[in-house]
């Protein structure tokens, strides 16, 4: 049996019905990155419920945190800038009881942009709420986003040649995407900086400890595919992971 991959669920509203129910779900591209690399993909559902949630988290092999809207920067002791909107309550607790399950026990955590982000509060850190704000020296983040291209190749990371990913991609530098206008600003404990972009801000992160813990803040499911098929060895080292 491949491994079961769990992929956390994000909320899509429809804003032109106003009396729609939100849906959870989740982009394609996840799930054929995930089916690709050799494993089982299945969407967790967002549920305060916690019995619930660790009957299902106890059914996956690998946790797969993935992007979407800000995280509510409470959880950073932060009050929310204008530009920091549309967070989840229910998301973010999901996601973090799920996330500090996986860490305890440990499975293996592959993080996605606000999957990254979410790790590295989780580990005491903090985030930059607008990078054209809080860092106006770095380049446009959202430059993809902007330019509605998820296959767009925005910027090279600079990898950490000690790190995990430079041996799981088996290159100093890669090419990804920018669609976000957050990034992290205090690093977490127990974590290291696995890739910068030029300008300084943070793509990458790892744990520090033997299980698999790798976060990146691009979104490699959109381009794994054909654009920078490298990536596909981060997914299938995860899938791998996951499996032992
Ligand atoms: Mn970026």
């Amino acid at each position: 049996m491949r491994p079961l991959i769990g992929i956390t669920a994000g909320e899509v509203r429809d804003a032109t019905r106003p009396d729609s129910i939100t849906v959870q779900g989740q982009g394609y591209t996840y799930i054929d990155a995930i089916v690709r690399a050799g494993g089982l993909p299945i969407i967790l559902p967002i549920t305060t419920n916690k019995i619930v949630l660790r009957q299902i988290y106890e059914r996956v092999d690998g946790l797969l945190l993935a992007g979407g809207n800000d995280l509510n920067p409470k959880l950073y002791r932060e009050k929310a800038y204008p530009t920091t909107t549309d967070f989840s309550d229910e998301r973010d607790a999901t996601e973090i009881q799920l996330a500090k399950w996986a860490l305890e026990e440990p499975k293996s955590i592959l993080a996605i942009c606000r999957g990254m982000q979410l790790i590295n509060v989780l580990h005491g850190g903090t985030l930059y709420q607008e990078l054209s704000v809080d860092l106006p020296t770095a380049s446009d983040h959202m430059v993809s986003t902007k330019l509605k291209n998820n296959f767009h190749l925005a910027h090279e990371l600079i990898i950490e040649p000690s790190s995990r990913l430079v041996k799981i991609l088996g290159a100093t530098k890669v090419y990804a995407n920018s669609h976000h206008h957050q990034a992290i600003k205090k690093l977490g404990k127990d974590l290291i900086v696995s890739a910068k972009t030029v300008d300084g801000v943070i793509e990458a992160i790892e744990g520090t400890h033997q299980s698999y813990l790798i976060g990146v803040q691009a979104h490699p499911e959109s381009l794994e595919k054909e654009v920078e098929p490298r990536w596909q060895k981060m997914f299938a080292s995860f899938v791998e992971a996951a499996s032992q």
